[in-house]
Order: structure tokens, then sequence, then C-alpha cells
């Protein structure tokens, strides 16, 4: 569903009002995310003020929470060189800063993956990862836990020339023997590294740092807004964890084309090794550009011949990706860039930077929303039904209750005593019940213990010790291949068992709620299934991936092994994640099912106990029946106001995003 925001609103000509659209709507979607934080924190002081809380849902809710606060919406660059990714980013995000913020420059200019981001724990600074780090067996996300191995340069934001002269250190080269480069395992354009020939002293340029990471405090930036700049082709197959987790894990991916070079055949290499498949599982963050319109402007053809020359060059783009015409976007960097920095509307408006902005802003952006709140529903939404099941069932004994006791006006001692005898029984009948629920609950948590090990880190690592074993240290694309197969193989089978044992387990908890519905009148609760798909088609796409990096041609290099083994180590790495959160996911799913069945198995029994001690009291006349019957239906209304709230938090999750402010 897509919900339209207060930049929507146009005047008669359908001109957007609002000046930025995208800062206007990273405001409403923050609005929307600090509002719910709000209200899931009002929610957890509420369940501990009510005594409906314990230590582990408060642990669940605190780290989600944090998580929320944490979250960004990641755009990531991807093209050829010079193609103008940099120019781009200057152009939509920094243009406020009156000139280029990040280097650009004819020829190869990004050197590395940089990230920009900012977070307020850390001073404005810039973080470089040696590029020797590539040496080791460590992903960047890994190194990202352990800052010392990272170069720290402060950036000075009070003055624009020195923050440019700071981030011209990620675009530094250095000059290494061909055989210190070979051993990086780096790519040369010209294939030098791969070339034989080619003496192993002969000196080359290759990058000083592996990755950048720039921490800025742009307006933009502070709203959650992470931007991924990196650099041409070779990177791209060099360090496979750009392809394989931070492109895929980019909420919007924009591939970048020059309409001075059209398609060249590298360009469909970066679109269909490294963008396709990237961005398999969500087609609505992928975005291509077509940049540098203006190199088809000519001062002397009327602006429909130009209309027409660049909408026929997004045809055939869009014929040659194989996507949507409305998926390609003409674009002038430059001319944008120019156009906000000297405040030219007609300028900006020819730049047709707008529309991509607008594409970013509203698309991508309920998206992310939609992610975002599927995240939190599935992390506590089942605690809050859980809660609801908890105080319906309260509410259907206290009513039952009421109406008994209600029942006892006008009536004899020996009615009284009839009924506590009746209780009793119930209670006795019940205890005996329990009882033999325990052996089903051992069964539960064993079945449990069992679908976890599925997925645990034990399992995997036995996983990437039968791949390795079927590679038998043959670090080359036969190997990768037999080795793929059993990998992949064994994911499937994986994920077969925990699809297998989520139904036994699920079937098994219906029964045992339709049982204590039937027989003793528990809330019945429908416990939600649990579904393996989003990990299998991770699983999937890391498939495709490594078809089609045993097929790039990245390949050819003497290094294979070291492309290979990078590669292998990835997706190991990337695999332990997708591990991770399906372990995550069907505990937090197991937690949510059972948590509801044992909470109302020992609310019932302490409900039969205090009704018992009641009917004692009134008995022996140490309360009267009127009195208790106000208690009671006060209880009743209180409980009817705690459904109320349950309902409410409920409903506030599944709300849509605001429509501005
Ligand atoms: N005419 C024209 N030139 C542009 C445009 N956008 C970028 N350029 C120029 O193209 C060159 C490359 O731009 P960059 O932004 O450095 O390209 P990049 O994709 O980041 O390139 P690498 O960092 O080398 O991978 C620079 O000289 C830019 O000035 C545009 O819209 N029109
Ligand atoms: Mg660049």
């Amino acid at each position: 569903m897509m919900e339209r925001l207060a930049a929507d609103i146009t005047d008669e000509e359908g001109t957007p009002l609002t000046a930025n659209p995208l800062a206007d709507r990273l405001d409403a979607y923050g609005d929307w995310r600090d509002r719910l934080v709000a209200d899931i924190n009002a929610y957890q002081s509420w369940l501990a003020q009510e005594g409906l809380s314990d230590a582990e849902d408060e642990l669940r809710i605190f780290e989600l929470l944090d998580s929320v606060k944490r979250d960004k919406l990641s755009v990531a660059m991807v093209a050829e060189f010079s193609r103008g990714k940099t120019e781009l980013i200057n152009a939509i995000f920094f243009s406020d800063y009156n000139r280029r913020l990040l280097p650009s420059t004819p020829g190869r200019t990004t050197m590395c993956p940089t990230e920009i981001q900012y977070e307020k724990e850390l001073d404005p600074c810039i973080m470089l990862l040696p590029i020797e780090t590539r040496k080791t067996a460590l992903t960047i996300n890994e190194y990202k836990h352990d800052l010392v191995h990272w170069s720290t340069l402060p950036l000075n934001t009070e003055s624009a020339d020195d923050m440019a002269d700071t981030l011209r250190e990620i675009i530094k080269t250095k000059k290494v023997a061909v055989a210190d480069a070979r051993s990086l395992g780096l790519s040369h354009p010209d294939d030098i590294f791969a070339d034989e020939s080619v003496n192993k002293n002969d000196k080359v340029d290759i990058p000083v740092w592996r990755h950048a990471i720039i921490n800025y405090p742009h307006p933009l930036l502070k709203k959650g807004l992470s931007i991924l700049d990196t650099p041409g082709l070779n990177a791209l197959g060099t360090e496979p964890e750009l392809t394989l987790s931070m492109l895929p894990n980019a909420h919007a991916v924009m591939f970048v084309l020059a309409a001075d070079t059209g398609v060249t055949r590298t360009d469909l290499e970066v679109w269909n090794s490294h963008v396709r498949v990237a961005t398999r599982n969500h087609v609505a963050g992928r975005i291509a550009v077509l940049n540098k319109i203006d190199t088809l402007w000519d001062e002397i053809e009327a602006d429909e011949t130009i209309s027409k020359s660049i909408n026929r060059q997004v045809e055939e783009t869009a014929r040659v990706l194989n996507v949507k015409k409305q998926s390609v976007f003409p674009v002038s960097a430059q001319k944008g860039l120019l156009a906000k920095i000297k405040d030219d509307p007609t300028l900006l408006r020819r730049s047709r930077l707008n529309d991509l902005e607008d594409k970013i802003s509203s698309d991508v952006l309920a998206a992310k929303h939609a992610l975002l709140r599927e995240k939190i529903i599935s992390e506590i939404g089942g605690m809050i039904q859980a809660t609801a099941a908890l105080i319906e069932s309260r509410l259907d004994s206290t009513s039952a209750e009421l109406e008994q006791i209600q029942s006892l006006r006008g009536k004899s001692a020996s009615v009284l005593s009839e009924m506590t005898n009746r209780l009793r029984e119930q209670k006795a009948h019940y205890e005996q019940e329990v009882s033999n629920f325990d052996v089903t609950r051992r069964m539960l948590s064993d079945q449990i213990k069992i679908l976890l090990s599925h997925m645990s880190l034990k399992s995997l690592d036995k996983l990437i010790s039968d791949t390795r074993y079927s590679m038998q240290g043959s670090w080359t694309t036969q190997g990768l291949r037999k080795g793929m197969e059993v990998f992949f193989h064994g994911t499937t089978k994986r994920m077969e068992r925990v699809n297998r044992d989520t139904k036994k387990v699920k079937d098994l908890v219906d029964s045992v709620y339709e049982r204590f519905h039937k027989e003793h009148g528990l809330a019945r609760v429908r416990p939600a299934s649990f579904s393996v798909l989003p990990y299998r088609s991770e699983f999937k796409r890391l498939n495709i991936e490594a078809e089609t990096f045993r097929n790039s041609p990245v390949m050819v290099m003497t290094e294979q092994h070291f492309v290979i083994k990078k590669f292998f180590i990835t997706l190991g790495s990337r695999a332990r994640d997708t591990f991770n959160d399906c372990n995550r996911a069907t505990k937090s799913w197991a937690r949510s099912i059972l948590t509801p069945i044992y909470t109302q198995i020992r609310e019932h029994k302490v409900m039969i106990e205090r009704r018992i001690a009641n009917l004692e009291k009134i008995k022996n006349n140490h309360v009267n029946l009127d009195q208790h019957i106000s208690s009671l239906e006060q209880s009743v209304a209180n409980l009817k106001k705690q459904q109320e709230m349950t309902r409410r938090m409920l409903a506030r999750l599944h709300q849509g995003l605001p429509r501005g402010h």
C-alpha cells in the first residue's frame, strides 16, 4: 500500500508546492517512527504497571526500540567508472553545500566503496580501512565491529575547503609492485595483474583504502539517510561483499548510465552480474539512471527535438536492460547541481533531477516504511496478542465469577457450599489436566530444540565444512561449482526441516489450545504460522549470485583462488547472518505462540483458587456479597479498559505512514 503525504499536495499546474520532497518525507517518516517509539515505550510502562510484563519481553522491546532508533534509509550507487555516481550524490543530497562535496573528476575517481552517514555518537570524521586488510579472512562488515583497524580523520565541518581536502584522502592511490597488488587479489582495468608477461617488480597504482565511512552531520543524514558510493566494475568484482550483502541490504540501488556513452559492454556486465541479482528481492528499489542528458542538449535544437532524442535513448536503455521504461530516469547530475547552487529553476527543470528525487521519496520511502512496520509487527505483534489473550481470559473468568456471585443473592448457605464444592472438583480436574500437560510441554520444548538446531551456528559450521570438503581445497571455478552444489543443497534441506518442524510445533500447540478451550473454557487463540519464505528466497538469491560470480570475467584472473576464497568467506558470512535471522525469528515465533497458552494455563489455576477463597470469605461473613459484587464489576471494567489499550496498540502498529505535518 502506498500512502500519500503532504509533499504530494500540488497546485493547479500539478507542481509540488514543497521544495525538497525528500527532506519532507524523511521528516514525516521520522515523525512516524518517533511516535511509534513513544507508543511502544508507553505500552511497556503500562505493561509493567499492570504487572503484565516479564524480563524477557522487556529485553525484546528494548532491543527493538534500539534498532528502530538506529534505523536507516540506505541508497546505493552502482555503475562503471565515470558515469557520474558521485556527481549525482552531490546533486541530490549535498547541493546545499553550494559546491561539490565529494570529489568527482573525469577518469577513475572513487577508489573504494564509501558510505556516507551520520551517527551522533561519533564526531564528524572519515574512517578508512587499509587495503592490506584484504589479506585477512575478515569481511568489511566484521571490521566495522572492530574500529582499531580503521584510520580516523576528523572533519572540519566549519570549512568547506578543509572538508573537501580531507575527503580527497578517500581517493588516494599508491604505487606498489605488481606482485604485491596480485597478493592483495586486486584486479586491474587493463588486466595487467593477470598478465603473466608483466614484470612482477613493475610498479602499479592501487587504492590506499579498502573502505571508507564518512560521518557527517548533514540534515538528511541526521534523519537517517545513508548513502553508499561505489567504484566501478573492478572493485565490484574483487569485493564480493558489495554484491552479496551491501547492495541487497540497500533500500534503493541506483544504477547509473551515461547518455554520452550509451549502454556499453561493461555497463551491461555491472548490471547483469551485480545489480540485477543483488536487487532481486526488492525490485521496487532498483532504479536505472540515465545521466549526462545535457550532452544531448544542443543550443540550436528545439526543446521538442531534444526531448525526443532523450526519449529514444530511454527506450533503448530500457530495452537493453530489460526493464520498464518508467524505471529509467534521464537526468543531468552536473546541471542539476549547478541549477541548485545558482538557484536556477529553468535549468533544474531541464536537468530532470526532481523526477528522480520524487521516485526516491515516494516509492522507496514507502517500501522502507512497510519494511520497518513488518519488522516491528513480527517482533512485538505476537507479544501484544499474547497480552490481549491473557486479558481476555481474565475478563472471561471474572465475568463468570460475577455472574455466579450475583446468582447467590437471596440463596441459602447450602447453595454456597455446593458452589464451593463444585469449584473444588473443577480445580482437582484442572490440576490433573495440567499435570498431563507437562508431558506435552516437555515434548514441545524438545521439538523446539530440534527446530532451532537446524539453523544453529553448529549446523552452519557443518555445512561449511561439508562444502569445503567437497571442494577438496580446489579454489577454482570447478571446485566452486561442486562446493556450491553441496552448500545450497544443504541450505535447502535445512529450510525444509525448519518448515516441517515449525508445522509440527504449531499442530501440537493448536491441539493444546483446542483442548483447554473445550474442556476448561480458556480463550481460544489461533497461533500464527511460521514462514521460511524470506530465508528461502535469500538463499536462492545467493545461489544465483554464486552462479553469476562463477561466470563473471573476474574469473580470468591468475589469482583466481584468491577471489574465490574471498567470495567463499563472504558467502559464509552472509549465510551466517541469514541463519541467525531465521533462528531469531523461529525463536521469537515459538515464544509468541507458546507464551499465551502457558500464561493462560497458569492464570486459570490462580483464578479458580481465588474464586474458592472468595466464596470462603463470603461464607464466613468476612466479605459482604454486595461489596464483592461491586469489586468484581470494577475488575471487569478495568479489564475492558486494558483490552481497549491492547486493541489500540495493535491498530497503531498497522497504521500507515501519516499524511505529513
Ligand atoms: N556533462 C556531464 N558530465 C557529468 C555529469 N555528471 C557527471 N559528469 C562528469 O563525469 C565525470 C565523472 O563523474 P563522477 O561523478 O566522478 O563519476 P563516478 O561515477 O563517481 O566515477 P568513479 O568515481 O570514477 O567511479 C566528471 O568529470 C563529472 O563532472 C552530467 O550530468 N553531465
Ligand atoms: Mg565517484
